[in-house]
């Protein structure tokens, strides 16, 4: 074998080679440290989390990212350029509960911050909302951690879903603004949720 051969990925080879099983204990890691929150917080019945998924981009987006950006698809693109091969939704119910995951988070000693992203302050023109925390653990692997309510959740795999549909093109402006508005409402009504929580919170005794 030649050294071009040898420095060639082929398209059925990993492109995370040698370093996925790590990638995947880092992942492990940190959906650990979000359950053992729970489990503190179920005790006394307030889990701040409605669900939580962990995932290492797979080899087709990973793949297809780095061609988009006009990246070589190669390990150092896809764990140095790129930052969200390992990724981690946190879904709370709460709006407060997102920024108290937040600093559970980041109160890791292995975890350094290298860009927070707050969709929630500053939403997206569409109207996309999430608090992006792009993190590098353990001093080596950078992963993507999403932490949103569930109504951003559910708005946000509603417009995923619309954006791939092929036959949605009749009316585009009309669902983006509609689209927009809808995000708009879920975000007043977080709002209004946290309000009523809090409310019954402080009618409850210590
Ligand atoms: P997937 O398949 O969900 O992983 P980046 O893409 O992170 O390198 P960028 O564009 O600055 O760089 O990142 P940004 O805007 O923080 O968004 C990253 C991820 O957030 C996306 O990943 C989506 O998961 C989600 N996201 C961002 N904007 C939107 C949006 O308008 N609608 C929806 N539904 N999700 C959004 P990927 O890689 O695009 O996709």
């Amino acid at each position: 074998m030649n050294e071009k051969m040898e420095s060639r990925i082929l398209p059925e080879e990993s492109i995370y080679g040698a370093d996925l099983p790590e990638m995947e204990r880092i992942l492990h890691v940190l959906e650990s440290r979000v359950e053992a929150l729970r489990e503190k917080y179920r005790d006394n019945d307030s889990d701040p989390v409605e669900h939580c998924l962990g995932r290492i981009k797979s080899e087709q987006s990973i793949r297809e990212k780095c061609r988009l950006r006009g990246l070589p698809e190669t390990k150092a693109s896809a764990l140095q350029e790129l930052h969200d091969a390992i990724g981690l939704r946190v879904v709370c119910a709460f709006l407060n509960d997102v920024y108290m995951m937040r600093d559970y988070i980041l109160g890791f000693d292995d975890i350094e911050l290298i860009q927070e992203k707050d969709y929630i302050k500053r939403a997206k023109p569409n109207g996309y909302r999430s608090l992006h925390l792009i993190v590098r653990v353990e001093g080596r692997y950078l992963a993507e951690i999403q932490l949103r309510t569930i109504s951003m959740d559910t708005w946000a795999a509603l417009e995923h879903h619309m954006k791939y549909k092929k036959q949605v093109s009749g009316n585009t402006e009309l669902l983006v603004e509609e689209l927009k508005r809808c995000a708009d409402e879920l975000a007043s009504t977080d709002l209004s949720m946290q309000t009523l929580r809090d409310m019954i919170r402080a009618e409850q005794p210590l």
